[in-house]
């Protein structure tokens, strides 16, 4: 994908933020310092796009990016981080279970775990919202470049047995460029899928009413 430009639209807290585009979205989602700013970045080649840091929770808003005037990169909010303030925490998931219901430009996820810690109760918590709600979705292995070839096979093995998620695992490096071909033609996919068939209206939606 050649990147001709990349820039940011806004930042949101609520649905009433949201910027009134209609391009598809891929939405970005981890738990915090997993390197999801640090994905975007290094997927449209800019090193400064988004803000990165080495303290956990620097997110802390829907952030939108137009790519090349034709799709949406979000960053969406980390969850699960024990040193982010409580009050952070909790505003993460109203706040992203907003965006993911009820967005109908969203295209796909990009779910990112981290190699270096086992899967959390929220991950799964999170892929198993995503399958329910019918939302498209893939993993990537973030910092792959932190773990050697024989744990990053292993770790795919138990991801895939553990999710039944066996196509769309890709190990993925900021700092190498691993995985960033692979995780290109996903998302270029899930555009293509929205394209052919965007989400729309209440029928894709989940009633909880009853
Ligand atoms: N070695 C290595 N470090 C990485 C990689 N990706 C991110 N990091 C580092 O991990 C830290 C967190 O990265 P961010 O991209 O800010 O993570 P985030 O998920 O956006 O974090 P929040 O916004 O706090 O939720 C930074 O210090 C990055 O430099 C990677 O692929 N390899
Ligand atoms: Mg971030």
């Amino acid at each position: 994908m050649k990147i001709v430009s990349a820039e940011f639209i806004r930042g949101a807290e609520t649905g009433k933020d949201y910027p009134p585009t209609h391009a598809p979205e891929i939405a970005f989602a981890g738990r915090s310092n997993v390197g999801k700013s640090s994905m975007i970045n290094s997927l449209l080649s800019r090193k400064n796009l988004v803000r990165t840091s080495k303290t956990p929770g620097l997110t802390r808003k829907i952030n939108f990016f137009l790519i090349n005037n034709s799709f949406i990169f979000v960053d969406l909010p980390g969850y699960g981080y024990a040193s982010v303030p409580m009050e952070v925490r909790r505003s993460w998931a109203p706040m992203v279970n907003t965006y993911l219901t009820q967005r109908d430009q969203l295209a796909g996820v990009v779910v990112i775990i981290d190699s270096r810690r086992d899967p959390t109760e929220l991950d799964e918590n999170l892929i198993k919202f995503l399958k329910f709600q019918g939302i498209p979705f893939v993993v990537a292995v973030s910092k792959a470049d932190k773990i050697g070839r024989s744990q990053q096979v292993t770790l795919l093995e138990v991801l895939v047995k553990k999710w039944e998620i066996e196509t769309q695992v890709e190990l993925f490096s900021s700092v190498t460029g691993l995985g960033r071909k692979e995780l290109w033609s996903h998302i270029i996919e899930l555009l293509e899928q929205w394209r052919s068939k965007p989400r729309t209206g209440p029928s894709t939606r989940i009633n909880f009413e009853k």
